[in-house]
């Protein structure tokens, strides 16, 4: 009892602490970027960079409007409800209701509609993000293995051979790709259950051993961005990153070049696992105890 600030004196620091949160807040908003204004605009999410990402920023926006839309009306019913059959009185005993059955039918087939509308875009969404044609611009055998990447530029190098590129924990790899051409990725695991995804795409998919899969996705801004295994696969899982580097083609077309110099990095068909890439080299350089 004795340790409690006298109201006098209590006022003054309350309102330094205030003063001092206030600045605090002012100085980190202001501190801001555009960029990072950009980013609290689109709640983090990264900037779409390809053919087929804003279409899942769009289904990913609109289920936020309607999800906060039930919020706010159902914090709304709960508050009302709360404030307008508040006990008023010590002994009041309220109406004691059994049952309402429009309500009880409504609040059934409600939800049971909303569900639906989210289903439906969300199948038009992937439909349209998954769609594939014969003959994409360039096909990229891309290997997750733990725990790093491969990247094969299948059939692009001279007289048809696939130059590559093997990243490791220690070294991550840098997938390059030339902008607004459609590029097929057709992904591959010799060892467990990993997940590609390019963070600007806003799309991934699971690379599973034993099967292929393939989607296909043109780069539309030049850059750099940055993907990973979204698939919990190991202990350095959180090791496999890698960067991309969306370039024109005329840059893209010098880096295969400069690729095809090392005859480390071209094969004649694509490296797609088992004794190349399962090696975990990464745990192997020098200096590194692990
Ligand atoms: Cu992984």
């Amino acid at each position: 009892m004795g340790l409690q600030l006298p109201s006098r004196a209590a006022a003054p620091l309350k309102r330094s602490v205030q003063g001092a949160v206030l600045g605090l807040s002012v100085l980190a908003l202001g501190a801001c970027s555009a960029e990072d204004k950009d980013q609290i605009g689109r709640l983090a999410m990264p900037s779409p960079a390809s053919d087929r990402a804003p279409e899942i920023f769009e289904l990913w926006k609109w289920s936020w409007v309607a999800a906060m839309a039930v919020g706010v009306l159902t914090w709304g019913l709960m508050f009302y409800a709360a404030w307008r059959f508040r006990r008023t009185s010590t002994n009041l005993v309220p109406v004691q209701t059994r049952y309402n059955l429009p309500l009880e039918i409504f609040y059934t087939v409600a939800p049971i509609l909303m569900v639906i509308v989210f289903f439906f875009h969300t199948v038009n969404t992937q439909n349209a993000v998954t769609e594939k044609v014969d003959d994409p611009d360039i096909t990229i055998d891309v290997v997750g293995q733990q725990w790093s990447w491969t990247f094969n530029y299948t059939d692009q190098g001279e007289g048809g051979t696939t130059p590559y590129v093997v990243g490791t924990t220690a070294d991550r790899p840098k997938l390059v790709l030339p902008v607004d051409q459609l590029v097929e990725f057709r992904l591959h695991s010799p060892d467990v259950i990993h997940s590609f995804m390019i963070d600007s795409f806003l799309m991934k998919l699971d690379v599973i051993p034993g099967r292929v899969n393939t989607f296909q996705a043109t780069p539309t801004v030049t850059g750099e961005f940055r993907g990973k295994c979204f698939e919990l696969c190991g202990v350095y899982h959180s090791r496999m990153l890698f960067d991309v580097e969306v370039v024109t083609a005329a840059e893209y077309d010098a880096y295969l070049d400069e690729l095809q110099e090392n005859p480390d990095n071209v094969a004649q068909a694509p490296v797609l696992g088992g004794s190349d890439v399962n090696t975990q080299p990464g745990l192997e350089t020098e200096g590194d105890d692990q």
